[in-house]
């Protein structure tokens, strides 16, 4: 920590959050990016990671954040669309075409753009990690037409953005914090959630959620911060470091998160989970439209949208 009696001291270590367990590709990517600003500093700078959520849920961390209490935080950029208006886009169902699609726009000119976007609200946007895509599992039935999902109650990220698209789909959505919905599926509190197969596996959601269905509605990057608050307090020097090492963990993750999908994957076929995969997006696509016209709220947020669809 930057803050109090550690400031005084030439070595820094730096906390950082991550709602994941260890092992996960985010919290290994941000170890990485650790090791590298360690040696790089020779130990002038350091990051401590505390996952498995040590820290609090992800809206917590990021007030936490934002009032320089946390020095780093690995979050998804779902839990920021109500924060950082600019973040709602990348998060918009289908946006993106591909991974290759997503990579080429969050590695270039709008990627860097929205990682200014940040700053305004007290944070440093270092940069953006893999997420695969946010798919329906529920522990009621196999979904295979956006007609199933009718009436159905899931849980999503606490953003205006994910409650929006269930509820264009005609499903009914309940905001609640990661750590609750292990116990929200087993007691029936909600049918099901959504996410990627490393985050459905890790959370060990697979146990009580029988049904995971490719429809692939979102690839909401992932996202690391840091306080502004604490980045003020450090030279050019440090900042020089800390951007680079970050971006220089981008490519790790990348190559963990292959693995890790596969490797959760087979784990959840393996328990006997029920995998929809040939299912029609096109009435999902379609749903969408009320949902990009509600986000699109300034011409340079349209101009977003647009230019994020233009890139190849
Ligand atoms: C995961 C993401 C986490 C968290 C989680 C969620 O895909 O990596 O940061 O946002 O989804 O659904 O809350």
């Amino acid at each position: 920590m930057v803050a109090g009696a550690a400031a005084a001291a030439d070595n820094i270590v730096l906390r950082s959050s991550d709602t994941h367990p260890d092992g996960y590709p985010t919290v290994e990517a941000v170890k990485y990016m650790g090791e590298l600003l360690k040696e790089r500093t020779k130990g002038h700078l350091s990051i401590d990671v505390y996952h498995s959520a040590q820290l609090g849920e992800e809206k917590d961390t990021i007030e936490q954040t934002q009032a320089g209490v946390l020095d780093l935080n690995r979050v998804s950029m779902g839990p920021f669309n109500g924060i950082v208006p600019e973040t709602a886009i990348p998060s918009l169902p289908y946006i993106f075409r591909s991974t290759e699609h997503m990579h080429h726009v969050m590695d270039g000119p709008i990627g860097e753009s929205i990682l200014k976007a940040f700053e305004p609200h007290g944070l440093v946007g270092l940069a953006f990690y893999d997420s695969g895509s946010r798919s329906f599992y529920n522990r009621i039935k196999p979904i295979k037409s956006i007609e199933d999902l009718k009436g159905m109650k899931f849980r999503v990220i606490q953003s205006d953005v994910f409650v929006d698209m269930v509820n264009a789909l005609g499903a009914n959505a309940t905001p609640m914090p990661y750590g609750e919905v292990y116990s929200a599926l087993q007691t029936g509190v909600i049918d099901g959630a959504e996410n990627n197969w490393p985050s459905f596996e890790s959370s060990k959601h697979y146990e009580v959620a029988k049904y995971y269905t490719l429809d692939q509605h979102q690839s909401v990057p992932e996202v690391l911060v840091m306080s502004k608050i604490v980045w003020d307090k450090l030279s050019d020097d440090d900042h020089a470091a800390i951007r680079q090492a970050a971006k220089d963990s981008v490519g790790k993750m990348r190559e963990l998160w292959e693995a890790a999908e596969a490797k959760s994957k087979k784990i959840v076929e393996d328990a006997g989970v029920q995998v929809v995969s040939d299912i029609d997006k096109k009435p999902f696509i379609d749903a969408m439209k009320p949902v990009y016209e509600k986000y699109a709220t300034t011409p340079a947020l349209k101009k977003l949208i647009a230019d994020i669809q233009a890139t190849q």
